[in-house]
Parts: C-alpha cells; structure tokens; sequence
C-alpha cells in the first residue's frame, strides 16, 4: 500500500492523537486488581506494601527526571558556550575545590536519601507482622494449590479457566482471604521453581521446590485480585493464573465452611488424607 505525504501525515497524526488519548486515559481505565489495555503505570495498590513500592515508584521517578534534565542542560551548556568556535581561548583552569567537594558530596547525599525509604520498603516487605491467617501456596506444573491450615486444614487446586474473564487470568477455584487481616503466604514448589506475584499486594516470591518461601500481604480492599506465575517454569508457565478473592469475614467464614466440604474429598489432598490415615 502507497501513501501520498498528506495521508501518511494524517496518519501519523491519527497516531499521535490516539496515544495522547490512550496517555490521558491510562489511569482511568485501569481496573482494581487486573492490568488493562495500553496500562504503563502500576497496577492501583490494594495494600500497604504496594502503597509503598508506588510512593517509592514515584519518588524514583521524580528523582531520575530532575538529575537527566539538569545533566541535559549541563551538556547543552557545555556544547553551546564551550565549543572551538564560540569560545576560542579556553580557560586554562585545572581545579576548583568547592565544586569537586559539591559534586561528590551531592551525589552522596542523593543517594542517602534513596537508602532511607529503600530500606524502609524492604524491611515493611520482608518483617512479617503476626498473621490472622496462613495459606500455603504450592506452585505445579501448571497450575497453583492452596492450603488453608489454620481454617480446617482443606486444600485444593486452581487451574486457569478458559471460559472467564479476564481472558487468561480467571481460574476455576480462587483463593479466598477476608480484607483487613494480615495473610501470610508460604509458598514452595512441587516440581521446579515457579513464582507466586499478585502485582496490586505488591508481592512476587520464588516458589522452590524443598524449601519454604513466606510473604505476607493485608489487603485493604475487596474484589478480585490477579497475578501470574513469575518465573519461567515450562511450557505452559503463561497459563497458571493466580487469583484472588477478597471478601468480608462473615462471606469467609462462610466460605471456609464450603470449601471445607467441597474439597474435603478433593483426590491427592494431603491433608485430608493425612488427616483420614489419623484417625
Ligand atoms: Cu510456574
């Protein structure tokens, strides 16, 4: 296909505007707990840690922009009024105290100021308050099992649903938390390392198989909440969605009280069948 100038002009244009539009509208088609088209932010935080890695996101950002643009300016500086042309006799100047203690100090200083709230977020990921629950998130090939040991001890398997929406992301049995309570995820894995990340929690650890990994999350809104297995762990590691339901502790509890029954007989339940050889 041949375009004259005027219609690859108008083209382009077209172009411009949609991206400009697609920009203006990024934040407000982003769904809670989902990525959504053309999304180049962070997914909307759903807890206190993703608060956090967006604050500090941000303030990276805000950051990185000052010191390029001044670097920028600094270097148009240079070519501008120090080039052969406009500036023939150069200054035969070798040293200049004040400024190389300004330009190590500075730096310095930045950076500091980096360590401070880095390590705040690092210490608020990895000190994990006292946990209303624990579940255990045990990554397979290719699908994910949740065990719930403080509520009855049941576990069961999620596996992606090709039927639900989101496309790719919907499994058939989610897992289920209260909002507000601090949850602690242990995660292992079964056969080889898979990873377990929910983008809106803020959390993404290794799932390995003989050891135990733990994270913790609080989410202080309900809904659903989607992640993807994070580490490449075969063919088919784009297809074991995570997913996860926060609801009210009253739909939990009665949420436990189902899925007590339901996968009470699931086969290959460790722990019922750990729990049936007891007795
Ligand atoms: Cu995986």
């Amino acid at each position: 296909m041949k375009l004259s100038k005027g219609q690859m002009g108008a083209r382009l244009l077209g172009l411009a505007e949609g991206g400009v539009a697609l920009a203006a509208s990024g934040a407000a088609s982003a769904e809670l707990g989902q990525p959504a088209p053309w999304e180049y932010r962070l997914q909307e935080a759903a807890t206190p840690v993703m608060e956090n890695v967006t604050w500090f996101h941000n303030f990276l950002l805000v950051l990185i922009t000052v010191i390029t643009l001044f670097v920028l300016g600094l270097l148009v500086a240079v070519v501008i009024k120090f080039n052969a042309r406009s500036n023939p006799i150069p200054s035969r100047t070798t040293h200049n105290t004040l400024i190389e203690v300004a330009w190590t100090l500075i730096p310095v200083l930045i950076l500091v100021g980096i360590a401070v709230p880095s390590f705040r977020l690092l210490f608020l990921e990895l000190d994990i308050p006292k946990a209303d629950l624990t579940i255990k998130a045990t990554g397979k090939q290719w699908y994910w099992s949740y065990a719930y040991p403080d509520n009855g001890k049941f576990e069961f398997d999620s596996l992606m649903a090709q039927d639900k929406q989101p496309r790719l992301l919907g499994v058939d049995n989610e897992m289920v938390v209260p909002v507000n309570k601090v949850v602690r995820v242990q995660t292992t894995g079964a056969d080889v390392i898979h990873s377990f990340a929910v983008p809106a929690f803020g959390i993404k650890i290794d799932a390995i198989p003989g050891r135990l990994n733990e994270t913790w999350f609080k989410a202080t809104k309900t809904g659903m909440f989607y992640g993807q297995c994070s580490e490449l762990c075969g063919k088919d590691h784009a297809f074991m969605p995570i997913a996860v339901r926060v609801v009210s502790d009253q739909e939990f509890a009665s949420w436990v009280e189902e899925a007590k029954k339901k996968y009470a007989s699931t086969p290959g339940n460790a722990y019922a069948s750990a729990a049936g050889a007891a007795q």
